[in-house]
């Protein structure tokens, strides 16, 4: 199968720029990420495309990680002993799911070559009105495919990288939905007062997507709060998720990358200190 196999391309041409289909699609997307930093398109991939990935995932369940902490806070991060116990960052919630890491999904897979597909990242940069997208530069991190067990959850947080994709490759057969906050932070403002709402359980911001296996959402998780709820069902959600960022050589903080994928790499190591960030939000 090519590459352009795995999409479902008549009715998506995203290799084709110029035409007006292109566009329109286009359109529609930033019209919903201006709305609420989430965009979907139904049923993006071919039948073939999600046969081939979801086996792939299959295969790969097994090496899945699953970390022996769980609990975690929003920001996937320590808590603070100078804050007070109702502070965000002292708030901790069940994280039972694990993730496929890049590193399992190499060169040769299918998920590796639609990911690299520069068509692929030329769309998004329209969508999301930049010149450029690059290829979230961590090694571990910058595709995944999130594994929700029958009673995994995976709890609000925030991402750090500022842009995914994600596809459903097969959901829960109930519960296992992805709710988000849309516009919770910003790039100046942590806005503890809201998160500390929506922690509480005022859902008055909260919104539940409806996605279906072969849909491509697109989302803004560095400043949407986001969880996916209990998978209540008997069969294993998986989602794979891809993710981009404006700047170059952005890579998740090693503690967070350690704690969430259960490995680092040398490029973790080698950058501790000189990580880039487009903003000083907390991870
Ligand atoms: O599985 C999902 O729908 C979301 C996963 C997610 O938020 C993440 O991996 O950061
Ligand atoms: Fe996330």
């Amino acid at each position: 199968m090519k590459v352009g196999e795995i999409i479902d391309l008549k009715t998506y041409p995203i290799d084709q720029p110029q035409s007006s289909q292109y566009r329109e699609i286009v359109n529609s997307i930033k019209g919903g990420l201006d709305e609420d930093g989430c965009a979907v398109l139904s049923n993006f991939l071919s039948d073939s495309g999600l046969d081939a990935l979801v086996s792939e995932a299959d295969a790969r369940k097994s090496k899945a990680y699953y970390a022996e902490s769980k609990l975690c806070n929003i920001y996937l991060a320590e808590g603070n002993r100078n804050k007070a116990d109702d502070h965000p960052q002292n708030i901790f919630m069940e994280r039972s799911n694990g993730f496929i890491t890049a590193d399992l999904l190499g060169k040769g897979t299918y998920a590796h070559t639609l990911y690299y597909w520069k068509p692929l990242r030329d769309f998004l940069a329209a969508c999301l009105s930049k010149k450029k997208l690059h290829i979230y530069a961590d090694p571990v991190s910058n595709m995944i495919v999130n594994l929700c067990k029958p009673q995994q959850t995976f709890n609000w947080h925030f991402d750090t990288n500022e842009f995914t994709i994600t596809f459903l490759l097969q959901g829960a057969q109930s519960g296992g939905h992805f709710e988000y906050v849309p516009d919770l932070r910003t790039r100046s403002d942590e806005c503890f007062d809201e998160v500390k709402k929506v922690l509480g359980g005022d859902r008055s911001r909260v919104k539940r997507l409806k996605l279906r296996e072969g849909d491509l959402q697109f989302f803004l998780g560095r400043f949407s709060l986001h969880r996916v709820t209990h998978n209540t069902g008997d069969t294993d959600r998986l989602l794979l998720i891809q993710s981009f960022t404006e700047q170059p050589g952005i890579i998740g903080n090693p503690q967070r990358v350690k704690d969430l994928y259960g490995k680092v790499t040398e490029a973790h190591k080698d950058r501790i200190d000189e990580r880039v960030r487009t903003d000083s939000l907390l991870d």
